[in-house]
């Protein structure tokens, strides 16, 4: 018997059938966001990162073409298993020689090779306005700045983008996820926390005027804490993202670096899913802020995944991640993260759910526990080779990451 076999018999003792699990995990889709590529830079603005987000590192190689990029994603995509969507950001409009478009004025012409490229791969594409890294943002505010010549000019990329992600649903056939997330706030304490708040209200009132087909796309709203250089204050607060979605039908989007150290996702997930018909997340590690490291198979995704899969909402949760470390090889970093998920999420779905609640209804805490725990050192690797094996995917992939590094990164 080989060892996944043997480990299909040790599941199925507990009446977890892996067989079952291996057949849902490969339709998840997960959306790969781009930006691990290039550190968050884009190609369409030539200013540094900005927006109190911060890569640091200095690894050797980061694409700084389309084509680089591209590249590098294929060379990722094919060492990663399962379903995939690609996550894009605005500033990753791909111009032709000497044509520039402003963001106010993108258009989706600008995203056709990302189209092309999405097709050929037979994947959807989700996307993000870029509300930083430009000159228009000013003191630090987009959305809610006092300066009407500012917010007007965000609100139009708003629109602009709303334009764009339609293309994307329409081309691809897949419905877009649009997530719009600000920087706006301040560093210190202000005087008026009101006002930018009802700003940021009004330009997205504006932004949703456009007419659009909310089952081609899904608008998201993603909250957070505090930035650097912008401790203080943060007008899109959790408070602000979550009323602002139930008033307007639009789709909550929480990212786990975007609360307090003590707080987690996977707790609010429950409650989130009660109340709204879709909910999205940003999938990340946060190492005392909100770092974005590369995400481990640690316990709070494992956690995340595991109310997912509970509460059955595989197909009411866009499960996206969000993280760029530029200290360590890219394409690693996106291999290393994204089947991170990918396990967690078989992790979830090789626990016998049913069993765990009704021990958790009738009071059998004892139980639960040590069941749990057992489950722990279950052959789990085992059914997470035999999917890798079914997807034709390399389970050791740091060899031929090496090869690229040293045919393709080295050399730009
Ligand atoms: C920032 C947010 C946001 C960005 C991306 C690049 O804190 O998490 O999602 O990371 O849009
Ligand atoms: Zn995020």
């Amino acid at each position: 018997m080989n060892r996944y076999e043997s480990a299909k018999e040790m599941y199925a003792k507990y009446g977890v059938d892996t067989e079952r699990a291996l057949s849902i995990l490969k339709d998840i889709p997960i959306s790969v966001h781009c930006w691990q590529g290039d550190d968050v830079v884009g190609f369409d603005s030539k200013e540094a990162l900005s927006g109190g987000i911060q890569t640091t590192g200095n690894y050797p190689g980061k694409a700084t073409t389309p084509g680089q990029l591209m590249a590098d994603i294929d060379k990722a995509f094919s060492l990663i298993p399962g379903k995939k969507k690609l996550n894009l950001h605005a500033c990753y409009a791909i111009f032709n020689e000497g044509e520039h478009a402003d963001r106010d004025s993108l258009k989706p012409e600008h995203f056709a090779p990302w189209v092309k490229f999405a097709k050929e791969r037979n994947m959807g594409i989700d996307f993000n306005p870029t509300f930083f890294s430009h000159p228009m943002v000013k003191d630090n505010l987009t959305l809610s700045s006092p300066d009407e010549q500012v917010r007007t000019y965000w609100v139009n990329h708003g629109k602009a983008c709303l334009k764009i992600a339609e293309y994307f649903a329409n081309e691809t056939g897949v419905p877009c996820v649009m997530n719009i997330w600000i920087p706006d706030g301040y560093k210190d304490i202000p005087a008026d926390r009101f006002g930018p708040r009802f700003r940021f209200k009004k330009s997205l009132d504006e932004i949703l005027s456009v007419p659009y087909d909310n089952k081609k796309v899904y608008i998201t709203l993603e909250s957070k804490v505090f930035g650097i250089g912008l401790e203080s204050y943060t007008v899109g607060s959790a408070e602000f993202c979550m009323n602002y979605v139930a008033n307007k039908g639009i789709t909550p989007l929480m990212d786990n670096g975007h609360y307090h150290p003590t707080e987690l996702v996977s707790d609010k997930i429950s409650s989130m899913l009660l109340f709204n018909e879709k909910i999205a997340l940003h999938i990340t590690r946060a190492v005392r802020w909100d770092s974005d490291h590369v995400i481990l198979f640690d316990d709070e995704t494992r956690e995340i995944a595991k109310e997912i899969v509970a509460h059955n909402a595989l197909d009411r949760v866009f499960i996206a991640t969000d993280y760029f470390d530029a200290s360590i090889n890219r394409i690693s970093a996106w291999i290393t993260g994204i089947r991170n998920v990918g396990k967690a999420l078989l992790y979830a779905l090789l626990l016998p759910m049913d069993k765990m609640k009704a021990l958790q209804d009738n009071n059998q805490l004892t139980e639960l526990m040590v069941l749990s725990e057992e489950f722990k050192s279950l052959p789990f690797g085992d059914v997470w080779a035999e999917y890798l094996n079914r997807e034709n995917v390399l389970a050791d992939y740091l060899d031929e990451v090496k090869v690229y590094e040293q045919e393709v990164l080295s050399k730009r």
